[in-house]
């Protein structure tokens, strides 16, 4: 498969409700090892399978500096979390925009790895707040549904006229 298509604000699959993984055999590890392949072509820090029109819990990660630091987490969930903090996000679906969001400060994260194994991992900064942009992604999510309708709106049509010009 290898690089995959990054749907794109306000397309409606990136609203699906992603379903939870039963068993983690080898056609999963090819669709995380493809989703690490267009996170890295992409220059992003997470991608959620969501993103690449797929309805199952995997995140894929790699907050550091020299991208060597791949962290999988397939079926997450956050088993606890606290304080709160606000930092600015971007994201591959909606390119070209950046704007504060409000965020848990740091999170405990469960999940599977990606030979199936469960492990916990607390997370604060940049990748606390990726894990969490990355569960809402799961869930339909997506950080501009915490900014005001108005700026909603106004991301909306800008990426509709750029993907309109694209069209033709
Ligand atoms: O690449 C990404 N950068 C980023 C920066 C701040 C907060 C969240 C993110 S996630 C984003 C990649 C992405 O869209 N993942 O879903
Ligand atoms: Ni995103």
């Amino acid at each position: 498969m290898g690089i995959l298509t990054i749907l794109e604000f306000p397309d409606e699959r990136l609203r699906k409700i992603a379903q939870p993984v039963d068993v983690v055999d080898n056609s999963i590890k090819t669709l995380v090892e493809d989703m690490f392949e267009t996170m890295y072509a992409a220059q992003g820090v997470g991608l959620a399978a969501t993103q690449v029109n797929v309805q199952k819990r995997i995140i894929v990660i790699d907050v550091s500096e020299n991208k060597n630091e791949p962290l999988c987490l397939i079926n997450p969930k956050i088993v606890n979390q606290l304080g709160s903090a606000e930092g600015n996000e971007g994201c591959l679906s909606v390119p070209g925009f950046f704007e504060p969001v409000k965020r848990a400060e740091q999170v405990l994260v469960q999940a599977l790895d990606k030979e199936g194994q469960s492990f916990e991992l607390q997370a604060e900064g940049l990748l606390g707040v990726c894990i969490q942009h990355e569960i809402d992604h799961l869930e339909g999510k997506l950080f501009v549904d915490y900014l005001s309708s108005l700026k909603r709106q106004r991301i909306k049509k800008k990426l509709e006229k750029i993907h309109k010009a694209e069209q033709r």
